[in-house]
Formats: C-alpha cells, sequence, structure tokens
C-alpha cells in the first residue's frame, strides 16, 4: 500500500498528528493541537508582555476570603469576583490593557473551526463565527499546585461561547452539567495548543480545573514552567 493511502492529506493535522475535532457535549467543541507551536511560542511572548502591566497577574481573592491558586491578568475588561470593571480595583487601580485586534480574529477563527467542523450540526452555532466578537480575556496562569474549583461563568451578559486556549502543562479538565457541581461530568486531558469553545448548551455548564500535570509542556510551546490558559469572552457590556 502507498503512504498516500495510509496518510491521506486531510488526515495530517498537527506537529503532534492529534485528533481532529470532537463534540463533548452540545455546543462543546475540543480541538487537540488546533495551535502551531510558533503561535504558541507568539502568544507566550505577548503573555510576557501583559504581565509587565499596568494591572499584574494576580490571584484573585473570593468572598469567602480564600485566595484562588490561579493568577489571572485580563484584557479588555477585567473580571474580580464576581463582576466586570474596567479598572482593577481590586489590585492596583490601573486601567485594563485593551482586547488585541488579533484576538477579535482568533477568536472567530476558533469558533469557524469548532462549529463549521461537522461535529456539532447547529446551524444557529456554525452561524456564529462571521460575527463573534470578544471583548474581554481572562488569560489563567497555573503553577503546580494551582487548580480552578467547579464554577459557573455567568457575570457575562451574553450567552455568545466561550473560546479556550492552553498553553504549556497538559492539565484535567473536568466538564459538568447545568444544574450541579457535581456529577455527571466528563474529564478531558487539556494539552498545549488545544481548542475548546463552549457555547449553545454548554455556555453555562460547571467546569474547573482539578489539576495540572507539572513538567509535560509540549517542546518547543515557550513556556517552560506551568500552563496559560486564555478564555475569550463577549460581556456584553459597555
Ligand atoms: C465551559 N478557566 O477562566 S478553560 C475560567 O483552564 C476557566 O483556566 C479554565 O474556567 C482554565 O473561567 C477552564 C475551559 C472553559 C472556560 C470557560 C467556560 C470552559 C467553560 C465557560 C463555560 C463553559
Ligand atoms: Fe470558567
Amino acid at each position: 500500500m502507498s503512504e498516500d493511502a495510509l496518510f491521506p492529506l486531510e488526515l495530517v493535522r498537527t506537529e503532534t498528528n492529534d485528533a481532529g475535532p470532537r463534540l463533548v457535549a452540545p455546543g462543546a467543541v475540543h480541538i487537540p493541537g488546533w495551535l502551531t507551536l510558533e503561535q504558541q511560542r507568539w502568544i507566550v511572548a505577548r503573555f510576557g508582555e501583559w504581565t509587565q502591566g499596568p494591572v499584574p497577574l494576580r490571584a484573585a481573592t473570593l468572598p469567602g476570603g480564600h485566595q484562588m491558586s490561579v493568577r489571572t491578568v485580563c484584557l479588555g475588561w477585567h473580571w474580580q469576583p464576581y463582576r466586570y470593571t474596567r479598572e482593577a480595583t481590586d489590585v492596583n487601580g490601573r486601567p485594563v490593557l485593551d482586547f488585541p485586534d488579533w484576538m477579535v480574529r482568533l477568536g472567530r477563527k476558533a469558533v469557524d473551526a469548532a462549529y463549521a467542523s461537522g461535529v456539532e450540526s447547529d446551524q444557529t452555532l456554525s452561524a456564529l463565527a462571521t460575527t463573534y466578537t470578544p471583548d474581554a480575556a481572562l488569560v489563567n496562569y497555573y503553577d503546580d499546585g494551582a487548580a480552578m474549583g467547579m464554577h459557573q461563568d455567568k457575570d457575562e451578559r451574553s450567552n455568545a461561547p466561550v473560546v479556550s486556549l492552553s498553553i504549556g502543562d497538559t492539565c484535567l479538565f473536568r466538564f459538568g452539567n447545568t444544574h450541579t457541581r457535581t456529577k455527571p461530568y466528563t474529564d478531558v486531558k487539556l494539552h498545549s495548543g488545544d481548542l475548546f469553545v463552549f457555547g449553545g448548551a454548554s455556555r453555562f455548564a460547571y467546569h474547573g480545573i482539578p489539576k495540572v500535570f507539572p513538567e509535560t509542556a509540549a517542546d518547543g510551546c515557550g513556556l517552560s514552567r506551568g500552563r496559560i490558559n486564555i478564555t475569550m469572552r463577549v460581556t456584553g457590556l459597555s
């Protein structure tokens, strides 16, 4: 048999030869290895700039007094438990960085990749890519011991999809249901370069990161320790 038959062009994907798009739940599409290593390195370089200020990476303090182990820097709108503001009034009062145009374009490409891939048949979702305009990004940094408890993202006044990009160490992602923070849920490993889009019936599902696996980052992703996750959102605020 020829190599052309063994490796048809449309099935040869990324450096890591990952699987294609997978529908994890209605509206929730996982695309392993969506970002190239070069794109990952470029984004990691931007992350280095964002953390220089005006607002530093910070671990938010929850209303009960507990501090999160994940540290975050925001773009477009600053998130604090549990609202969006234009100034980081819980950190240093400084204005949040602008939401970059390249990230709007990347968000549209992500929504298109997820919902035009054929794994999600909802036409309302596949029509979204051209108009999708995220205006806030939470950029989370996880060091070895960091985790994020089960929660819903419901501080936005929009049901537009959330786009998630992972870079660095592999983590365990727990995708739950819209009713309770407990079972049933689906556990998925997220690797460096993975895309996940959460729209439709999945937009208000509980989810969390039970753990990251230290020193599992893909060689050449640009991050030597830990994990970065970018989530783009439409706040519906002005
Ligand atoms: C499902 N971040 O920032 S990304 C968050 O990896 C957050 O840092 C995690 O949860 C992280 O709020 C998980 C996956 C994710 C993000 C947003 C969602 C899943 C989602 C919104 C709705 C449903
Ligand atoms: Fe979340």
